[in-house]
């Protein structure tokens, strides 16, 4: 998934189908003079449905195609035949896409598992054909409903990435890197901050038959929460995720400061954040020799008591299998 293909989030406009007119007929046969009321009810106009796919991953798709508009029911018939039904739409998204009114800010659905379908938008009933009315004072109505017109709503798809883990720290902190290297993901990697522009995710092999999702997002500042840098609105990426990676490389002027920090911008998104469970990952060990990894270690488990942490190199890989193990353990 290259960065300029993820999208995840997209204004769109349904529009759910008109109900058939109902039939005013009567009946015509070579030796009945008159003939009752026969005319059919129309048939309902088409839904608009959401239903999610495991194949998306983002919602690219919707780029270039931005109206939905579902079928109209047909005409009721003679001989108390029903008009077809309109076609109803089906629009795929990415499993974790929440559907609100654009206008309210409303949230309309969400879909959280693969093929979970739900209606968004119901199409205009059918109107009632002429037989329908007829009764002992009225042997012959020539009356017949018309079909309920459909609806239409402008909404806007929310991707809210669903990982089991999602890596929070400053720009150039080593997210990225320490994502490609316990997954196959090739995220771009380079030293100035903000190169993460859009989420990226990776599948972390575990022991031999097991394994976890882990979301590397956009670099997080201090005032993200009033608009600096990215802004924080890459944070909705780990709302969903049920595990926080801090983290924080080791040449951090205040390894402790930079968590506080990290934890004050993400309270001001959404204070729910901070009761996720997490653990930190100091990184860019290697940039320590014996001798200072021992005391950044001592003054580590002074500073961070009640926090698990683990100490690791995406570079010379170091420390990975502890971290997986920690995440593992949290996870289960
Ligand atoms: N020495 C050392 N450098 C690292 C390590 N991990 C990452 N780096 C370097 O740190 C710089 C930033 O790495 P990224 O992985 O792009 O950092 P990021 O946190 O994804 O940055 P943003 O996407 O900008 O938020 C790059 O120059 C990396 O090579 C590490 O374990 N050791
Ligand atoms: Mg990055």
């Amino acid at each position: 998934m290259t960065e300029g293909n993820f999208v995840d989030y997209i204004n769109l406009e349904v529009k759910s189908g008109n109900g058939g007119e109902g039939s005013s007929h009567f009946r015509r046969e070579k030796f009945v003079a008159k003939g009752g009321p026969d005319g059919g009810d129309g048939g309902n106009g088409g839904n608009i449905f959401i239903c999610a796919d495991e194949n998306l991953w983002t919602l690219y798709n919707f780029k270039y195609k931005k109206y939905f508009i579902a079928g109209d029911g047909d005409k009721g018939g003679k001989s108390r035949s029903t008009g077809a039904n309109g076609k109803d739409i089906i629009i795929n998204v990415p499993i974790g896409t929440i559907v609100k009114e654009t206008k309210t800010g409303q949230i309309l659905l969400e879909v959280l598992k693969d093929q979970e379908k739900k209606l968004l938008l119901e199409g205009g009933k059918g109107g009632q054909g002429n037989w329908n009315f007829k009764s002992p004072t009225n042997q012959a109505p020539r009356y017949s409903q018309k079909g309920q017109k459909g609806n239409k709503v402008k909404v806007t798809l929310e991707l809210k990435i669903l990982a089991d883990v999602g890596i929070v720290g400053f720009p150039n902190s080593g997210k990225s890197t320490l994502l490609a290297s316990i997954t196959k993901s090739k995220p771009k990697i380079a030293d100035y901050p903000f190169t993460t522009l859009k989420p990226n995710l990776g599948i972390v092999p575990y022991r031999e038959f097991s394994s976890f999702v882990i979301a590397d997002i956009p670099g997080i500042i201090e005032g993200a929460s009033k608009g600096k840098g990215l802004g924080h609105h890459f944070l909705r990426h780990i709302e969903r995720n049920s595990v926080l990676l801090f983290l924080i490389p080791v040449d951090s002027a205040n390894c402790k400061k930079t968590f506080q920090t990290l934890r004050k911008e993400m309270n001001q998104y959404n204070p729910e954040l901070l009761d996720k469970r997490y653990l930190i990952a100091f990184s860019k060990s290697d940039l320590l020799d014996k001798e200072l990894f021992d005391e950044f270690l001592i003054e580590t488990k002074k500073n961070f008591k009640k926090t698990p942490f683990c100490i690791i190199s995406s570079i010379n890989n170091s420390g990975l299998e502890e971290l997986k193990d920690i995440i593992w353990d949290i996870l289960n």
